[in-house]
């Protein structure tokens, strides 16, 4: 845990040879401390917040490192609401290290995380914000940056905190009948409450109807291609990568260990696997390479089968028919697409599978129709991202908690329990939302959440 108060410094920029490296520092008296090694080191001190100064950093014993530019944040104006300073020097590995060394004789090394824990501890931002500046800066295509920008931004909190506020006045209202029952007055309007206590569930579960693609969208939605040997896996692989990683010869079998790569599908992250093709195995390789082909299937989102376009055209099968004659696994062919491949290859006029996806890697927009299938089943659109969404699987579940405890109230109501029950259930709920801001926290979970940053952050 952070010791808010000591001066703590790291660098922020990447360690390698670059224009410049910024090295940040964080707690009362970094500024003071910056000062002893700089040359311009009165100016330094009277220099007023969001301000820049250039000079020469000096070393312990009096000899010059860099010549630098510093920033000066004061508190509470600041990425962390302490005082901050950040030195940009040259980027060089070497004058980083060497500045860093100086500092370290009068204050410690960041942990990861820790600018950010003590941003959330000086109440700069609630905890779903601090978590979305990891999810920012680890954001593998544009839509999952623009979910946690959202979040960074706000937009999940004020959703959250507007609907504590709804559950803590529907409670007290209901503690002011307990007591109103106790002295025989008139009771207050219990429809109206139940009314509330319905509206506010619709308003959650809204929230969470979205959160399974929200995860997705951060975690990278995960895509296994599939299929006997030669219909065309890697050269979809290739294609949708737009570049060739996997080896695509026409003899059947060439795949036989799987690969993996990210690529980004109309903004979405997706993290696609190729495998090696599924028949009987003709040696040891091609075995496991199979056997860790249907591992892959059960961890995927979504299943693409391709079957050649070609192979079925004159078969009179419709969808789900081919899907059970598929060798995917039974329990796994609700999560399977099956893909007509080499579309190319079919005769003009044979006729097509209805609502069958159709493509090819040889033809301009070959891949359209199947881009879109995959989005559509996925439920993944634009408008996902038009609403505050959950994206984080620790939000989900105490959502998840929240809501199980409204439901709990409403059935305590229509039970006719006493209006105590109710009132505890509401408090379990605003908890579950809390844990979500960082109201309610452990020094456990923060640890867990902020030891997942990257230093300097
Ligand atoms: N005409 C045509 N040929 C394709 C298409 N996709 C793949 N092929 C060819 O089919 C053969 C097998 O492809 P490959 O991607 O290695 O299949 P895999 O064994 O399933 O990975 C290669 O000769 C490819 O060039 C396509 O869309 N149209
Ligand atoms: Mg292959």
């Amino acid at each position: 845990m952070s010791n808010v108060g000591e001066i703590i410094c790291a660098p922020i920029t990447p360690n390698g040879f670059s224009a410049i490296s910024v090295i940040r520092l964080s707690g009362k008296g970094c500024i003071e401390l910056v000062a002893k090694h700089f040359s311009q080191s009165r100016k330094l001190l009277a220099l007023s917040s969001h301000r820049l100064i250039f000079g020469t950093f000096y070393s312990e014993s009096g000899e010059a490192i860099d010549e630098v530019l510093i920033s000066v944040f004061r508190e509470p104006n600041s990425y962390t609401g302490e005082d901050c300073l950040e030195i940009s020097c040259h980027g060089n590995p070497n004058l980083v290290y060497n500045i860093i060394q100086t500092l370290l004789l009068s204050c410690r090394m960041a942990k990861p995380g820790e600018f950010t824990l003590r941003a959330f501890l000086n109440g700069k931002m609630d905890l779903s914000q601090a978590e979305a500046v990891n999810d920012l800066i680890q954001a593998q295509a544009s839509k999952a940056e623009k979910a946690a920008l959202m979040q960074l931004k706000g937009k999940l909190s004020n959703y959250l905190q507007e609907l504590l506020n709804r559950i803590t006045e529907l409670r007290i209202r209901f503690e002011l009948a307990i007591d109103f029952a106790d002295q025989d007055l008139p009771m207050p309007d219990i429809n109206l409450m139940k009314q509330e206590l319905m509206d506010i569930i619709k308003t959650a579960e809204e929230l969470k109807s979205t959160g399974e693609q929200g995860i997705k969208i951060r975690e990278g939605i995960k895509i296994c291609l599939t299929g006997a040997p030669n219909v065309g896996k890697s050269s979809l692989f290739n294609a949708l990568l737009q570049h060739n990683r996997a080896i695509v010869t026409p003899h059947p079998g060439t795949t036989r260990d799987y690969l993996e790569e990210c690529l980004s599908l109309n903004g979405f992250p997706i993290v696609i696997y190729d495998t090696a093709g599924l028949r009987e195995a003709k040696d040891d390789i091609e075995k496991e390479g199979i056997a860790k082909s249907y591992e892959l299937m059960q961890r995927a989102d979504l299943i693409l089968y391709l079957v050649e376009a070609k192979q079925i055209a004159n078969l009179e099968l419709e969808l789900p028919e081919l899907i059970k004659l598929s060798t995917i696994p039974p329990e796994l062919q609700s999560k399977t697409l099956i893909v007509f491949s080499k579309a190319d290859l079919m005769e003009e006029n044979s006729p097509k599978i209805s609502s069958g996806i159709y493509c090819s890697v040889k033809k301009e927009n070959g891949l359209q129709a199947l881009t879109k299938a995959i989005l559509n089943r996925l439920m993944l659109s634009d408008e996902l991202l038009t609403k505050p969404i959950i994206i984080n699987n620790r939000h989900l579940a105490a959502l998840s908690k929240c809501i199980n405890s409204l439901h709990q109230a409403d059935l305590s109501l229509k039970e006719n329990l006493g209006f105590e029950f109710i009132a505890f259930e509401l408090i379990s709920a605003s908890n579950a939302l809390e844990e979500i801001l960082g109201i309610i926290t452990t020094d456990d979970l923060l640890d867990k959440i902020f030891s997942e940053f990257c230093i300097g952050k």
